[in-house]
C-alpha cells in the first residue's frame, strides 16, 4: 500500500479515455444534437474537484465518413473539453463487437465456450487502440494524469508511456478479472498484459480479480510481485482494489422527487397488492436470467400458495439481440416467460411482468422503491451496480436483496441474501427467506447495506483512484530518479576522483554475475575479473566482496585477485590472505533445524538445502510459485519456536529461506570494515534484502547502489544488472 499522505502535487490535466464518451449524438436535421448521459462514471469523475482542467476521450456513438460532420461534432464538443475519436463501422464491429465483446468479455465472464476469434478482431483492436493513442498524444503534456476506462482499451497504457513521458497513467477493469486457467487461453494474453503493464496503477472492483491479475502477469510474463506491486522494467506497477459505488444521494432521496412518487403510486395500483420482485439487467448472458427464471418457476411449482402472491417484474435492457448468442437468449427468455405465464396466469394476476425496454430513471427509481425484493442473479459481474441502486432507493422501506455471490458487490453486501445462483434450490429458498423474514429483520439488514454504500460512493471511489495514483506517480518519480543516469554518474565519478581512500563493498550473486537457476553455475566471467584486478590495482582502493556464499566458495574463484573476501553474510571475513571468524554465537551442532528444512525440500519439487558453517539455506528459485510461497509459510512457522530456543534468525532473502546465527549480518561486516580505517569515499552494492543490512549501516553520504531493480532503502538504482559496466565508468570516467 503506497503512503496517501497528503501530497504536494501539481495537478495538471486530467483525462478520462474510455471506449465512449458520455453522450449521444445525433442528427435529426442539419443540426447535431448533443444529449448528454448521466450515468455514475459521469457522475464519479464530474465530482474530482482536485481537477479542474477534466478532458474526456471517447467514441462519439455516431459513424460519419464526412470530414466536414467530423469537424463540426470536434469543434462542438471542444468546449465541453470531449475529444472524439472517429471510428468506421466496421472498426466497432470488429474492435468493440469483435475482440471486446467476443473474445475478451465471455472470457472474463467465464463463458470460454462462447468465445468467437478472428484474426481481424484483434487486428482491428490494436488498430483502435492505436488510434486512441494518437488522439491523446495531441492533447496529453507531461505531468498530466490519464485514467482508461476499462477492456476495450486494454493496449493504451503502454502505448500511451510509450509515446508521453512524465504522465500517471491508472486503468480500471470494470469487468471481473478471471483466474489464470481462463486467461491463459486467450492467444494474445501477454500483449494484453504488457499493455497494462504500462499503467502506473491498475485498479478492480474486487480484491479477488486482484489476486487473478498479479497471478497472471506471474504466470505468463514471468514478473514478480511483492504484495500489491509488480516490478515490471524499471518501474513499480500497483494493482489495488476500488469497488466501484453509486451515486448515493440521487438514489436515496428519489423517492421525494415528484415525479418518481407519482409513479411509484402509479405502479403500484398497476400491479395490484401482491409481493414484487424485481430484477434490472442489459440482455446479457453473465446476468444469469435464464438461472433466475428456472429459481422463480421451481418456486411457484413447489409453494403453490405463493401462486397470485408474487410476481416477478423483469426489465431487460436490449443490448446486441442482432448478435446470434443474444437474439437466442432473448428467445429463450421470451418463451421460458411465454410458458410461465401461460401456466399459472389468472385473469388478476402475471407471474412474471416482463419489459424488453429501458425505463426513464424515474420510472426505474419508482419500480426501485415499491419492489419488496430485488433478485440479482448473475453468474458473473464485475460489481453490479443495480443492487447497491436498490438498496439506497428503498429508502426506510422493508425491503431485501437476493444477490449473487458472482457478483463483485457480494463483497460488500454481506447482509443481502447471497445464492450461488447454478444452484435452483438456493433460489427458491432465499425467495421464501425474503418472504418470511421479519420486517424487523429486513429493515436491520437494509440498513447496516445502506450505511456500507453510503460511504463507499461512486465520488469515493474516483477520489481514492485519482488519489494512489498521484502518490504512486511520486513514488515512481523519486524512485526514477534514483536511477543512475549522467548526471548522478558525473556526481559519483567527482567523488571517487577527489577521493584518497576508498571503501568499495561488493555484493556477489545479483550484482556482480546474474541470478540463475542453479548456483553452482554462477560464476564471473574474464571481464568481471579483469574489471575487478583493475579496480583493486589502485592504491586507493580497498575492494571488498561481501557475499552469503561461503569461504570456499569464494577463495575458489577470487583468491587471485587482491581483494578483501567476507562469506556467509559477514560470519567470516579474509584479511591479508587469512579466513577470521566474525560469529558471535556458534550454529548449534544437533540436526533439528536441518532435519525441518529437509523435509520442506522433500515436498517440494525443485527446491534443495545447503549447509554453511554459520546457517543452512532452503533455496527455493526453481520452485512452483504458489507452492514456494506455501511451503515458505510453513516452513517459518515450523522454525519459529526451535529458533527461538537456539537463539538463531530466519532471514528471507532472494527466493531463499536462511537460519544463521544472530548478530551477524552483512551491515556489522561492513561497519567493521568501515571501522577499521578512515575513508573518504565508501560505497555499497547490492541487489537483495541481506545488502540492505549494508545499506543501512552506512553513513547517509555513502554511495549505495540497489541492483537489478530499484529501492526505497538505496540512494541509487541500477535497474539493469550492468555493474560490470557502471564500475569501469566509474573508474576511466566513461559512460554508462
Ligand atoms: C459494467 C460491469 C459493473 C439499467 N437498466 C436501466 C438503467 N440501468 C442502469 C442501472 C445501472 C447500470 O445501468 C447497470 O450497471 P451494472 O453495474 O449493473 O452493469 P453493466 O452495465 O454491465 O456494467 C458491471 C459496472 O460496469 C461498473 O463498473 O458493475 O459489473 O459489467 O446504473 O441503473 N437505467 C435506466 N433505465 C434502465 O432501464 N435509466
Amino acid at each position: 500500500m503506497p503512503d496517501l499522505s497528503p501530497l504536494k502535487i501539481k495537478i495538471m490535466g486530467l483525462f478520462i479515455i474510455s471506449n465512449r464518451l458520455p453522450l449521444k449524438v445525433s442528427k435529426p436535421g442539419n443540426d447535431f444534437v448533443y444529449e448528454r448521459s448521466e450515468g455514475g462514471l459521469t457522475t464519479g469523475l464530474g465530482s474530482l474537484d482536485d481537477y479542474p482542467d477534466k478532458h474526456w476521450i471517447g467514441w462519439p456513438g455516431i459513424f460519419s465518413d464526412d470530414d466536414h460532420d467530423k469537424k463540426q461534432i470536434r469543434t462542438d464538443l471542444v468546449s465541453e473539453k470531449l475529444h472524439p475519436v472517429f471510428l468506421s463501422e466496421e472498426q466497432i464491429q470488429n474492435y468493440y463487437e469483435g475482440y471486446s465483446n467476443s473474445m475478451i468479455w465471455p472470457l472474463c465472464h467465464y463463458f470460454y465456450t462462447y468465445i468467437q476469434y478472428e484474426t481481424k478482431f484483434w487486428e482491428t483492436y490494436q488498430e483502435v487502440n492505436r488510434l486512441f493513442c494518437e488522439e491523446a498524444v495531441k492533447l496529453i503534456k507531461p505531468g498530466d494524469m490519464v485514467w482508461i476506462q476499462d477492456y476495450q482499451l486494454m493496449l493504451l497504457p503502454a502505448m500511451l508511456r510509450e509515446k508521453i513521458e512524465g504522465i500517471s497513467i491508472g486503468y480500471f477493469h470494470h469487468i471481473p478479472f478471471p483466474s489464470y486457467e481462463l486467461f491463459r487461453v486467450l492467444p494474445e494474453r501477454a500483449e494484453l498484459l504488457k499493455g497494462l503493464m504500462g499503467a502506473d496503477l491498475i485498479g478492480f472492483h474486487t480484491h479477488d480479480y486482484m489476486r487473478h491479475f498479479i497471478s497472471a502477469a506471474y504466470r505468463v510474463l514471468g514478473l514478480d510481485s511483492d504484495l500489491d506491486e509488480i516490478h515490471f522494467d524499471d518501474r513499480v506497477v500497483h494493482v489495488d482494489a476500488f469497488p466501484m459505488g453509486i451515486n448515493y444521494d440521487l438514489h436515496y432521496n428519489a423517492i421525494l422527487d415528484e415525479m418518481v412518487q407519482k409513479k411509484a403510486k402509479e405502479f403500484r395500483k398497476n400491479f395490484g397488492n401482491h409481493k414484487l420482485a424485481l430484477s434490472v439487467d442489459r440482455l446479457d448472458y453473465s446476468k444469469g436470467i435464464i438461472h433466475r427464471l428456472k429459481g422463480f418457476a421451481q418456486f411457484l411449482e413447489n409453494n403453490p400458495e405463493y401462486r397470485g402472491e408474487v410476481s416477478l417484474v423483469m426489465v431487460v435492457v436490449p443490448s446486441r439481440d442482432n448478435v446470434d448468442r443474444y437474439a437466442d437468449l432473448k428467445t429463450k427468455i421470451d418463451e421460458m416467460i411465454g410458458s410461465l405465464n401461460g401456466l399459472y396466469s389468472t385473469l388478476d394476476w402475471s407471474p412474471v411482468y416482463y419489459f424488453y425496454r429501458g425505463f426513464p430513471f424515474e420510472e426505474l427509481m419508482a419500480l426501485y422503491h415499491i419492489a419488496n425484493f430485488a433478485l440479482v442473479t448473475p453468474v458473473r459481474d464485475g460489481m453490479n451496480l443495480v443492487a447497491k441502486e436498490y438498496v439506497a432507493a428503498k429508502r426506510d422501506e422493508p425491503g431485501m436483496l437476493i444477490l449473487s455471490e458472482m457478483a463483485g458487490a457480494a463483497a460488500e453486501l454481506r447482509e443481502a441474501i447471497i445464492i450461488n445462483p447454478n444452484n435452483i434450490d438456493e433460489i427458491e429458498e432465499a425467495l421464501l427467506e425474503a418472504l418470511k423474514m421479519p420486517e424487523e429483520e429486513k429493515k436491520k439488514r437494509m440498513e447496516k447495506m445502506r450505511k456500507t454504500i453510503s460511504k463507499q460512493t461512486v465520488n469515493k471511489w474516483a477520489h481514492d483512484f485519482t488519489t494512489e495514483l498521484a502518490s504512486i506517480k511520486s513514488k515512481n518519480d523519486q524512485l526514477q530518479n534514483k536511477i543512475i543516469g549522467t548526471v548522478s554518474l558525473k556526481e559519483i565519478n567527482k567523488s571517487y576522483k577527489k577521493a584518497t581512500k576508498r571503501l568499495i563493498i561488493l555484493d556477489y550473486d545479483g550484482t556482480l554475475v546474474p541470478i540463475v537457476k542453479n548456483p553452482e553455475l554462477a560464476i564471473p566471467d574474464k571481464q568481471l575479473i579483469e574489471t575487478l584486478r583493475f579496480l583493486a590495482a589502485d592504491e586507493k582502493n580497498i575492494v571488498v566482496i561481501n557475499s552469503g556464499r561461503d569461504a570456499e566458495f569464494l577463495d575458489k574463484w577470487f583468491s587471485g585477485l587482491d581483494l578483501n573476501l567476507a562469506a556467509e553474510h559477514g560470519a567470516f571475513y579474509k584479511e591479508k590472505g587469512k579466513w577470521q571468524e566474525n560469529i558471535r554465537t556458534k550454529f548449534p551442532a544437533d540436526d533439528e533445524i536441518s532435519d525441518i528444512i529437509q523435509k520442506t525440500v522433500d515436498k517440494t519439487p525443485g527446491s534443495r538445502i545447503e549447509i554453511k558453517k554459520t546457517s543452512i539455506v532452503w533455496h527455493y528459485r526453481n520452485c512452483d510459485k504458489w507452492l514456494a510461497e506455501l511451503r515458505q509459510q510453513q516452513l517459518v512457522n515450523a522454525l519459529m519456536t526451535p529458533c527461538a530456543r537456539l537463539n538463531l534468525q530466519i532471514m528471507r532473502g532472494n527466493k531463499v529461506i536462511e537460519v544463521k546465527t544472530t548478530g551477524v549480518d552483512k551491515g556489522i561486516e561492513a561497519t567493521r570494515l568501515m571501522n577499521a580505517d578512515k575513508y573518504d569515499f565508501i560505497m555499497a552494492m547490492g541487489d537483495d534484502i541481506t545488502d540492505e543490512d549494508m545499506f543501512h549501516a552506512m553513513p547517509a553520504e555513502a554511495i549505495t547502489i540497489k541492483v537489478g531493480s530499484i529501492s526505497d532503502h538505496a540512494r541509487f538504482s541500477l535497474p539493469q544488472l550492468d555493474t560490470v559496466k557502471f564500475l569501469n565508468s566509474l573508474m576511466t570516467e566513461g559512460k554508462l
